[in-house]
């Protein structure tokens, strides 16, 4: 029996990486905006794959506001929670609450219904480069990067990767000391309304196949941080979604830069 286990663990993981090594889109971490944007990703037949440093999956949003593990999303954003099937309760005009497990939950396993492999525990921590375009990630076990393990890495391609890291925006900082061309200016102290209405025009390419979105667009773009407020969050996620989908289809024409 033991030799089962290990068999199947062992060959099936094996096999799910290994339909993973060229993709249309990577993003780097699986909090409420990552996925999200994985989600209509997989919804519109985008080849997606997920990797998130750490052993769970949901980045800041479980844990509610300083652990009272609820949230607030504004009117804009029911549609999202509506196309999830996520509870909400009206709190005040255009205010709703929301369990931030179920929240969590329905989002994770609604993206993994649309096909959007996540691999936990694995830490992006360069970008592969090709002539002025980001073209895939170089990951690692984040256990190795927690030890300070010297082992060379290893490297994923694709046509798009989207970083969904939140506060620390860290791919784009890779990108920022690396590359150059780009600067990250850093969020901004807490300014829950100015912070919610910048984000989804924050959410853009910022450097040839590197799209910016949830807090990490804040970050980029000095932009305030909010709390436990989320619809910014998944609107965010979502249009990141639209504007990779629209260059997909596009052949690249419709990029940016
Ligand atoms: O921080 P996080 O939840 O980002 P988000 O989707 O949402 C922000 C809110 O949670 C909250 C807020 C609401 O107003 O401000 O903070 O923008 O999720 C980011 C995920 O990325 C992972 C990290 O562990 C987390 O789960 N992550 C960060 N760096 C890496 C990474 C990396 N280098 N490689 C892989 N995953």
């Amino acid at each position: 029996m033991e030799r089962i286990i290990t068999e199947g663990i062992v060959k099936s993981y094996m096999n799910d990486f290994l339909k993973n090594l060229e993709v249309d889109v990577i993003i780097a971490g699986a909090g409420p905006s990552g996925l999200v944007c994985g989600y209509y990703l997989g919804k519109s037949g985008i080849k997606t794959v997920i990797f998130e440093k750490n052993l769970k999956i949901g980045g800041g949003m479980p844990g509610g506001g300083m652990m009272f593990n609820k949230i607030v999303v504004q009117e804009q954003a029911i549609e999202i929670l509506k196309e999830f099937k996520i509870s909400y309760k009206k709190f005040e005009e255009s205010y709703y609450i929301v369990d931030s497990i179920e929240a969590i939950s329905a989002l994770t396993y609604k993206t993994i219904k649309q096909k959007v492999k996540i691999f936990n525990l694995i830490n992006i921590e360069d970008v592969v480069i090709r002539e002025k375009r980001v073209n895939g990630v170089v990951i690692n076990w984040t256990s190795t990067n927690i030890a300070n393990l010297h082992v060379d890495p290893l490297a994923i391609l694709s046509k798009y990767v989207v970083d969904a890291t939140g506060h620390d925006c860290e791919i784009c900082k890779i990108v920022e000391k690396k590359i150059g061309d780009i600067t990250v200016k850093g969020e901004k102290s807490m300014w829950a309304e100015k912070g919610e209405s910048e984000i989804i025009e924050n959410t853009k390419q910022v450097y040839p196949g590197l799209i910016v979105c949830g807090m990490a667009a804040n970050a980029f773009y000095g932009s305030p941080r909010m709390g436990a407020i989320f619809g910014g969050m998944f609107l965010s996620g979502k249009k990141a979604a639209e504007i990779i989908i629209d260059s997909i289809k596009s052949g690249g024409k419709n990029e940016d830069n």
